[in-house]
């Protein structure tokens, strides 16, 4: 019987390859690929974080669980994902200029994609008129923000700024999100939407696209 807590110690650990091959035997053994994301991988990723806040992690350590969590969700993404024809909305997505923290970017993606949104995923550190091109190219319904650093956050309001100076704004919702945004921040800087979470994030989007049609 596969455990949960194991996906999380591979995580936890940084192996990699044994993070992708638990989260395989799992998907085997029929457990919920959203089972797996939120009660295997996630809590993996939140001790990593809470023991680099204690100085028991440092940066190198980070990283190779980062690469792990990543890897487990490549072999996640398909199965979350629904098929072409049925998509509801774009959304473009990226993680804003300076900041290279794309596990809760690509989690909030994947969720997307799996609630039926069309999902093209900038990167990260996306500098703000690569942006704003990708805006005018895929004309999306959404753009999600992610920023986990509170000196990258203030890019977001950036983006909104050349959304509107350009005429894009009006156009489309902004949903933000990443440990240091707050709904008050979301507001004072004309974002549509905070997510604190990737479900939550999702919701919004459902609820935003309704308001838009
Ligand atoms: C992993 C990590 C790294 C990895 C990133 C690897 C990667 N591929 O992402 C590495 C090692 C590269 C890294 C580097 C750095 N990091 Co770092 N990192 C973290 C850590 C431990 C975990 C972040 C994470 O992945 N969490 C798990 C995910 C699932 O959560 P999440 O990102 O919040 O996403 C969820 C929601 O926020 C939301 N969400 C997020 N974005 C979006 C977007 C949309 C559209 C939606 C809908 C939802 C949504 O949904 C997600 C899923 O539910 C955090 C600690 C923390 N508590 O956040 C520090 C942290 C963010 N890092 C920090 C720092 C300081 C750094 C460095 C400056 C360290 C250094 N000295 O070099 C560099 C900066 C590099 C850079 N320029 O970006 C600080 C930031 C402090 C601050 N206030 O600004 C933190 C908070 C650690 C700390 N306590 O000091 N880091």
């Amino acid at each position: 019987m596969i455990e949960l807590n194991d996906i999380s110690q591979a995580v936890i650990e940084g192996n990699a390859k044994k993070a992708k091959e638990l989260t395989l035997i799992a998907i085997e053994k029929n457990v919920p690929p959203e089972t797996i994301l939120h009660k295997g991988l996630v809590p993996g990723m939140d001790v990593v974080g809470q023991k680099f806040k204690n100085n028991e992690y440092y940066v190198p350590e980070v990283l190779i669980a980062a690469r792990a969590m990543n890897a487990a969700l490549d072999i996640l993404r398909p199965k979350l994902a629904t098929d072409a024809a049925n998509y509801k909305a774009t959304v473009v997505i990226c993680t804003v200029k300076g900041d290279l923290h794309d596990i809760g970017k690509n989690i909030a993606a994947m969720m997307l994609e799996g609630a039926g949104f069309r999902v093209i995923d900038l990167g990260i550190a996306v500098p703000t008129e690569k942006v704003v091109e990708a805006v005018k190219l895929n004309k999306p319904a959404i753009l999600g923000l992610s920023a986990l650093l509170t000196t990258t956050m203030t890019n977001m309001k950036d983006i909104i700024e050349a959304l509107e100076k350009e005429g894009l704004k009006d156009s489309l919702k902004v949903i933000v999100g990443g440990a240091p945004i707050t709904e008050e921040f979301a507001k004072s800087i004309g974002a549509d939407g905070y997510a604190p979470d990737a479900t939550i994030g999702v919701q919004i989007a459902n609820a935003l696209i309704q308001g838009i049609s």
